[in-house]
């Protein structure tokens, strides 16, 4: 099965056990998949490479369980060395997510093969001009944002002169007609953003908080898939 022909990323869930209120990644993951999400990577600034390769491991067979390995795709953000670690060791990861200072995406695509979902975050400066002139060809999708500020990853958006861009829908718009690949936008998105966020065009939405950090998971993944799905 070749997961970049099923990657979608619709409705998108971030997670590690930094954001999930002392809950199991995996009852996360669980909850977002069985409301409709589409998409799950594992993230933490936290845990250690074994760590790591556990709430993988987990979140595949949590996925397995639910029927939908050859559906909903399974990334791990940053962590090259985790996603070889987990192929060889069995565990279904998909690819990797990675940002302007990790990895470059040609180096993931190398070792990660053909088959392989390389997703990379869009920079914060020049935003609109990089995506539309960025060599696409390794990777899947542009992550963009942040939209708002975000206590999920205080430093998203900051330039270096402490300025801090947060996105504009109309910003978003222009990205989605310039890219060559799909866009999913991130950073403090909640269920009322999404309307707006739909009309821009962009392949999708990703939270951390939304979901991970909400007294019922499950209802509130449901809220934003619902939203997504019928919003024009
Ligand atoms: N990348 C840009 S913002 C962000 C990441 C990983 C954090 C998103 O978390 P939240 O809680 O949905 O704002
Ligand atoms: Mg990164």
């Amino acid at each position: 099965m070749n997961m970049r022909k099923a990657l979608d990323i619709s409705c998108y869930l971030v997670v590690g056990p930094e954001n999930t209120l002392g809950r199991p990644v995996r009852d996360i993951v669980k909850e977002a998949v069985k409301a409709g999400f589409t998409c799950v990577q594992i993230r933490s600034k936290v845990a250690s490479a074994r760590e790591l390769i556990e709430e993988c491991r987990k979140a595949a067979e949590v996925i397995k369980e639910m029927g939908k390995s050859d559906s909903i795709v399974l990334l791990v953000d940053d962590r090259l060395d985790v996603a070889l670690a987990c192929r060889d060791m069995g565990i279904k990861v998909d690819g990797i997510h990675v940002g302007q200072s990790d990895i470059p995406p040609e180096i993931c695509r190398k070792l990660l093969g053909p088959d392989a979902i390389v997703g990379l975050s869009a920079p914060t400066s020049q935003l609109i001009d990089y995506a539309a002139h960025y060599d696409t060809k390794y990777i899947d999708y542009f992550g963009a944002g942040p939209l708002h500020e975000t206590a999920s990853k205080p430093e998203s958006g900051l330039l270096a002169d402490g300025t801090r861009i947060t996105r504009t829908f109309d910003e978003l718009a222009e990205l989605h007609r310039v890219s060559p690949v799909p866009i999913v936008v991130g950073g403090g998105v909640k269920s009322k953003d999404l309307p707006d966020l739909k009309k821009t065009g962009v392949g999708g939405f990703f939270c951390i908080s939304a979901v991970a950090g909400a007294e019922k998971p499950y209802e509130a993944a449901r809220e934003m898939v619902s939203l997504w799905k019928n919003c024009k």
